[in-house]
C-alpha cells in the first residue's frame, strides 16, 4: 500500500510525504477508537459531576471515598502577583491560584478532568499548563494556552494514579517556572490510599534573584544566575519560612504523617530530610508502590515528587530540610513540624547529664574556640545623609543575618538563651547596664562567672570571629530586640574596645 501511494506522488516528495502520514494517523486513530475496552471500561462508569476543591499549601483536599470514577471540573487561576519571599524582600510571582506552589489538586483514578484555566485580566502575560498527569501531547500545555482575561477549557481522563507534578509550559518555559508556576496533582489509585492521621503538602523550589539573599526590596528575576543553576533561595511553599514558627506543621505524637512532596526546580534535586525521624515508607518519585522502608533522605527530581510516611513517637521540632544543607541553613530550605504529646523517654531520653569538661589539654587557651565562625560579606553603606535612615534599616537586616548565623546557635532565635547554659540577650540587665562590656564579650569572649536577670552562669563565651561593623551591626540588632534598651553600636566603639584587653580575663 505504501509502496504503492509511493509511486502515485513519484513527482513531489513533500506531498507524498504528507498523504502517508495523513493515511497512517487515520488508520491508527480508527484502530484505536475501535478497540473494545483496552484498559478497564471506566469511561462507561463516570457517574456525576463535582467540583474539585483545591487546597493551598501546606493543606491537601481530604481523600476520595468515591468506588467510582466521576466527571470532576477545576477551575484554577493564574496571577501575578508581589508577595513576600523573606523578611524584607519581595518578588513577582506568577501564580497558579494566588500562591507558590499551585493549589493542590485531587482526584481519583479513572475521573474525567474538565480543566477550566483562567488567567485574571491583569496579568501581563500569557500562561498554559503542563500537567504530568495528563496522557497527551505537553500534558495539556498548548490546548491550555491562554491569554491574560481569557479562560480555556480541556479534558482529560486520569488514567494514571501517582503524585504528579504540573507547571507553566509557556515560553520562556524556564521563566515561567522560576517564577512560581507550579504545583502538585494527586490522582488517588481507584482502592484509595491507607488512611493515616494527618496529610501535608510542601513544595521546594529555587529563586534567582539580581540582589544576594537578602536584599531588601522588590527582587528583579536573574536570568545569569538561573542558567548558571546558582539561585539566591531555595525554599519549601514558596517562601523563607513559610514552615516555620507559628507556620510550623503540626502533629502529635502517636500520629501516622503523610507528606506529599513535591519538586518544582526549576533546576535542582532536592535531598529531602526530615532531622530526627525516619520515613517508614517512601513512594519514591511519587508513584503508587512503596518501594522502600526505613529511609532517612530521600531524593526527589525537579519535575517530580515522593510520598513519604512517618509516625511520630516524641514530641519536639523536627526540621524539614533539603539536605544540600547549605541551602537550609544559608538559602532558606528550612521548615518544621511541631509535635506536642507525651514524652517517651526510652525512645528517646533527652540530655541526662551535663558536667563540665576541660579537654585533655591543660593550657587551654581561647584561641581554640575561635574556629568554625562565618563570616558574611558586608553590604555597601552609604554615608549620604539623606539615606541615613535606610542605612539604619540595612544594618538592622545585616546585624539581623549576623545574629542568625553566628550567636542564635547558643543565645537561641528570640534571645531566650538556655536555662544554666547560655543567659538571655532578651531583656537582659547585663547588656543593657553596659555597652562597652557587651562588646567586649563579642570581641574578646567572655568567661567567669555572671550574674543575668539574677541568675549566675559560669560558661565561656568564645571571642567571635568577626569584623567591626558585624559586631556593630549584629550589637545594634540585640539592642533593637525583645524588650532590650534600643542603644546603636558604632564601629568606632567596637574598635576602641577591640584596641583594649579583655574585660573578663583581668
Ligand atoms: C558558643 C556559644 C555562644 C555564641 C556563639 C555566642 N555566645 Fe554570647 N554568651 C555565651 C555564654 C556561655 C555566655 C556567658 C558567659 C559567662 O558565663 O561568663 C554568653 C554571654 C553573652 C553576653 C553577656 C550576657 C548577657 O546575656 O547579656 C552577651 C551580651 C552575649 N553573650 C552576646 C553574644 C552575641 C551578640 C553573640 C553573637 C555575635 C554571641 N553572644 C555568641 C555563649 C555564646
Ligand atoms: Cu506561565
Amino acid at each position: 500500500m505504501v509502496k504503492a501511494m509511493n509511486k502515485m506522488f513519484k513527482g513531489n516528495k513533500k506531498i507524498r510525504l504528507l498523504v502517508i502520514s495523513s493515511f497512517v494517523i487515520i488508520v491508527s486513530s480508527v484502530f484505536i477508537l475501535l478497540s473494545p475496552g483496552c484498559e478497564e471500561s471506566y469511561s462507561s462508569q463516570v457517574v456525576g459531576v463535582e467540583r474539585a476543591k483545591l487546597t493551598s499549601a501546606p493543606y491537601v483536599p481530604p481523600p476520595i471515598t468515591r468506588k467510582h470514577p466521576t466527571k470532576v471540573i477545576v477551575d484554577l487561576e493564574t496571577t501575578e502577583v508581589v508577595k513576600r519571599l523573606a523578611d524584607g524582600v519581595e518578588y513577582v510571582f506568577w501564580t497558579f491560584g494566588g500562591d507558590v506552589p499551585g493549589k493542590f489538586i485531587r482526584v481519583r483514578e479513572g475521573d474525567e478532568i474538565e480543566f477550566n484555566l483562567h488567567n485574571h485580566p491583569s496579568s501581563k502575560m500569557p500562561h498554559n499548563i503542563d500537567l504530568h498527569a495528563v496522557t497527551g501531547p505537553g500534558g495539556g500545555a498548548t490546548s491550555s494556552f491562554t491569554a491574560p482575561g481569557h479562560t480555556s477549557t480541556f479534558s482529560f481522563k486520569a488514567i494514571n494514579p501517582g503524585l504528579y507534578v504540573y507547571h507553566c509550559a509557556t515560553a520562556p518555559v524556564g521563566l515561567h517556572i522560576a517564577n512560581g508556576m507550579y504545583g502538585l496533582i494527586l490522582v488517588e489509585p481507584k482502592e484509595g490510599l491507607p488512611p493515616v492521621d494527618r496529610e501535608y503538602y510542601i513544595m521546594q523550589s529555587e529563586f534567582y534573584t539580581e540582589g544576594a539573599y537578602g536584599d531588601p526590596g522588590l527582587q528583579p528575576f536573574s536570568q545569569e544566575n538561573a542558567v548558571e543553576e546558582n539561585p539566591t533561595y531555595v525554599v519549601f511553599n514558596g517562601s523563607v519560612g513559610s514552615l516555620t514558627g507559628d507556620k510550623s506543621l503540626v502533629a502529635k505524637t502517636g500520629e501516622r504523617i503523610r507528606l506529599y512532596i513535591g519538586n518544582g526546580g526549576p533546576n535542582l534535586i532536592s535531598s529531602f530530610h526530615v532531622i530526627g525521624e525516619i520515613f517508614d515508607k517512601v513512594y519514591g518519585e511519587g508513584g503508587t508502590i512503596v518501594n522502600q522502608t526505613n529511609v532517612q533522605t530521600t531524593l526527589i527530581p525537579a519535575g517530580g515528587s515522593a510520598i513519604v510516611e512517618f509516625s511520630v513517637e516524641v514530641p519536639g521540632t523536627y526540621i524539614l530540610v533539603d539536605h544540600s544543607i547549605f541551602r537550609a541553613f544559608n538559602k532558606g530550605a528550612i521548615g518544621m513540624m511541631k509535635v506536642s504529646g507525651d514524652e517517651d523517654l526510652v525512645i528517646y531520653s533527652g540530655k541526662q547529664k551535663e558536667e563540665i569538661y576541660l579537654g585533655s589539654n591543660e593550657n587551654q587557651n581561647t584561641d581554640i574556640f575561635s574556629g568554625p565562625i562565618t563570616i558574611e560579606q558586608t553590604p555597601e553603606t552609604s554615608s549620604d545623609p539623606v539615606h541615613k535612615e535606610e542605612t539604619k534599616m540595612d544594618m538592622k537586616a545585616f546585624g539581623k543575618s549576623v545574629y542568625q548565623t553566628t550567636c542564635q546557635a547558643c543565645h537561641q532565635a528570640n534571645g531566650e538563651g538556655m536555662p544554666n547554659v547560655f543567659p538571655p540577650l532578651a531583656k537582659s540587665d547585663f547588656l543593657n547596664k553596659d555597652k562597652e562590656r557587651a562588646i567586649d564579650a563579642v570581641v574578646h569572649g567572655l568567661q567567669g562567672e555572671i550574674t543575668v536577670n539574677g541568675k549566675k552562669y559560669n560558661g565561656v563565651m568564645p571571642p567571635q570571629n568577626l569584623n567591626n561593623k558585624q559586631i556593630a551591626a549584629v550589637l545594634t540588632y540585640v539592642y533593637s530586640q525583645w524588650g532590650n534598651s534600643g542603644k546603636t553600636v558604632t564601629e568606632e566603639e567596637v574598635e576602641k574596645v577591640r584596641a583594649k584587653k579583655n574585660l573578663s580575663l583581668k
